[in-house]
């Protein structure tokens, strides 16, 4: 399959599919969440300058990114809507030569974008560029506002990186199996900036997730499926100690002896 008809492939099935698992679980309430793919080729139907809306420019240059393409959701537009259609909010960016300015393409030959790049545009760029710099596989990112992770970063004990991985590992044997190096933590920050972005891009340098204090998470994976599962562990793991404080219990977290073997085992 080339890389242009993979995406159309992307933009009709596994984007919307993971738009309504987001919204579904209740991640995605209003506007709240984005995606992007990095992307090989524009798909030949859009390839010609007159589909390009106009040209911007970025806050700052992003090298490396030197006429990368991105799919992208749009600033203010609904994961319930997209899980319709990618027609919904999506969009197509492509940066200049010189990763300063970009483009914005629509992602089906007869619509027009009226929309903007996604608000956690900085975030979203300076993740990929880092994935390029290091040769990283993967091409995806999902942010979404997944209530058990915003939940456990609004108790104090779990505002700390260690305790909560040691939290979100002891609530299941798979999980430091899924996720060895558990989620980076970064403090609440002003989402859009490019602090954020920044204190985002240190800690997905050895993770491949990470939560927002009490504002969500962030996922990194070969393909939006990939970058969904990481975030869907991590609720997974919340929950079962939420569902055991909420039934008057305190989870006991998986046998100690257990979970130093699977550490060995699977931790670098
Ligand atoms: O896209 O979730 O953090 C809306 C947001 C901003
Ligand atoms: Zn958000």
């Amino acid at each position: 399959m080339s890389a242009g008809s993979d995406i159309i492939a992307q933009l009709s099935s596994s984007i919307p599919e993971i738009a309504r698992f987001l919204w579904e679980k209740g991640w995605a309430e209003a506007n709240a969440g984005n995606m992007s793919i990095r992307i090989d080729e524009l798909p030949q139907t859009y390839h010609s300058a007159e589909s390009a809306v106009a040209g911007y420019e970025l806050p700052k240059a992003y090298p490396g990114l030197e006429d990368a393409i991105f799919v992208l959701t749009g600033a203010g537009k609904r994961m319930r809507q997209i899980a319709q259609s990618s027609q919904n909010g999506m969009l197509i960016i492509q940066l200049n030569e010189k990763a300063g300015r970009y483009k914005i393409f629509p992602v089906s030959v007869d619509q027009e974008v009226d929309f903007k790049p996604t608000s956690e545009l900085p975030t979203h760029l300076a993740v990929h560029q880092m994935m390029v710099k290091h040769g990283m596989p993967e091409r995806a990112i999902v942010h979404a506002h997944v209530t058990e992770l915003i939940a456990l970063t609004h108790i104090e004990e779990y505002t700390g990186e260690e305790n909560l991985n040691n939290l979100l590992w002891s609530m299941h044997p798979e999980i430091p199996m899924m996720l060895p190096h558990g989620a980076g933590l970064v403090p609440s920050i002003m989402p859009g900036t490019e602090e954020i972005a920044h204190a985002t891009v240190e800690k997905f340098k050895s993770h491949k997730a990470v939560i927002w204090e009490k504002h969500g998470g962030f996922a990194i994976g070969n393909d939006v499926q990939e970058a969904f599962d990481r975030l869907d562990i991590l609720a997974k793991a919340a929950s079962i100690y939420f569902t055991c404080k909420s039934s008057g219990n305190t989870a006991q977290g998986v046998d100690s002896d257990l979970m130093r073997k699977i550490k060995t085992k699977f931790q670098p």
